[in-house]
């Protein structure tokens, strides 16, 4: 069969990275839509927000003053989901009930003192300082003994639960590998073992010679809807080079981080014309001090939206119970992305 014959069909389509199935079903999205629809996200916000806890001179949480920061500012979380000094305890019964201490530490990062700045609004230059920012901390948690990975992640807009507009991301390290990055992590391991090569640097091979589902690319970057997308407009961030962690990249590469996410974040605001919500983050090597030559540097990026600025998909029913499922075909999200403008709207009004 190929794959001409399969975007006509029911079919479902298996993500090599998680081990898990999406159900693919392109003859329903001319179904009506009666259900929820969401607020339009607002776009126009004011340049500095008197009450806004991330802008440089406020007032936190606990009543901390931000300092007048001119680009990134970094500081541990005010409502820190896990503690770097609990002690270790493990409980274990019967093979049923079994939990342990998480020992972590949660932090916030701003991108921008500008509480109106989003990254397709920023610079590459601009977005360049944001990558320099999640480099040193990287660095400064993973060096931390117990801490055995750093998660880097950025809820953008409402719908995906980001607590404010002002741009910024959370930056979590803690001592086990989470769910994704461990599941992950395992099943590149094993395609490495297997084909004595690199799952996603094959996988992006692949996708280039096809031209399916690329969205766009520089030099040092690629980003695909990737074949097994779960979300509408799920998108794969892949380094053309096999590495494992932000530190790995040159200055080079850093810039062409800068521009590939300001090229897909542009894209995806110009699909709608809105601030397009999405739940992002890095997927890079753990800091257990192991080589890990498996890990290679990707981001993912989850937004919610369906068929407009107000329809949102939703996982539940079959896809909380069963497995998850989509509607319109990776190709066909990719061809949408891909022939949209680089040029945001709001700088073409
Ligand atoms: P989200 O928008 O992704 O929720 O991130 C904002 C974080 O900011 C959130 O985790 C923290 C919240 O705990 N926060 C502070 O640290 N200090 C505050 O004064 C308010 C919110
Ligand atoms: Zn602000």
């Amino acid at each position: 069969m190929d794959l001409h014959q399969l975007k006509e069909t029911p079919h479902r389509r298996f993500n090599p990275l998680t081990q898990e199935w999406v159900l693919v079903s392109p003859h329903r999205t001319l179904r009506p839509w009666q259900g929820k629809l969401e607020p339009r996200p607002i776009d126009n916000q004011p340049p500095y927000d008197p009450a806004c806890y991330l802008c440089p001179r406020n007032s936190r949480a606990g009543g901390v003053v931000n300092p007048d920061y001119v680009s990134t500012f970094v500081f541990d979380n005010d409502y820190t989901a896990l503690l770097p000094t609990v002690e270790e305890a493990k409980l274990e019964e019967a093979d049923l009930l079994i939990a342990s201490t998480e020992r972590g530490i949660c932090r916030v990062g701003c991108f921008s003192p500008r509480h109106d700045s989003t990254i397709p609004q920023m610079t590459v230059e601009e977005i360049r300082l944001v990558i320099d920012m999640w480099v040193d901390q990287y660095h400064e948690l993973g060096v931390l003994p117990w801490v055995n990975h750093v998660q880097v992640f950025e809820n953008r807009g409402a719908m995906m639960g980001a607590s404010n507009p002002h741009p910024h991301c959370q930056i979590w390290a803690n001592a086990h590998l989470p769910n994704q990055s461990s599941r992950e992590e395992a099943s590149l391991d094993k395609y490495a073992r297997k084909h004595d090569s690199c799952l996603l640097c094959d996988y992006l091979q692949l996708e280039r010679s096809r031209q399916e589902r690329i969205v766009c690319e520089n030099s040092s970057f690629a980003v695909v809807v990737p074949f097994w997308a779960v979300w509408p407009f799920e998108t794969l961030l892949i380094s053309k080079r096999h590495l494992g962690a932000m530190p790995d990249l040159n200055d080079a590469e850093r810039n062409h981080l800068a521009d590939i996410m300001k090229q897909l974040t542009t894209r995806y605001d110009n699909l709608f014309e809105i601030s397009f919500p999405y739940s992002m983050g890095f997927h890079q090597r753990p800091t257990d001090d192991q080589p890990h030559s498996e890990c290679h540097f990707h981001a993912h990026y989850y937004p919610p939206l369906l068929r407009s600025a107000t329809i949102q998909k939703f996982m539940v029913g079959y896809e909380m119970l069963g497995t998850p499922q989509r509607d319109i075909t990776p190709e066909s999200a990719a061809a949408q992305l891909c022939r949209l403008s680089a040029i945001h709207y709001r700088e073409r009004k």
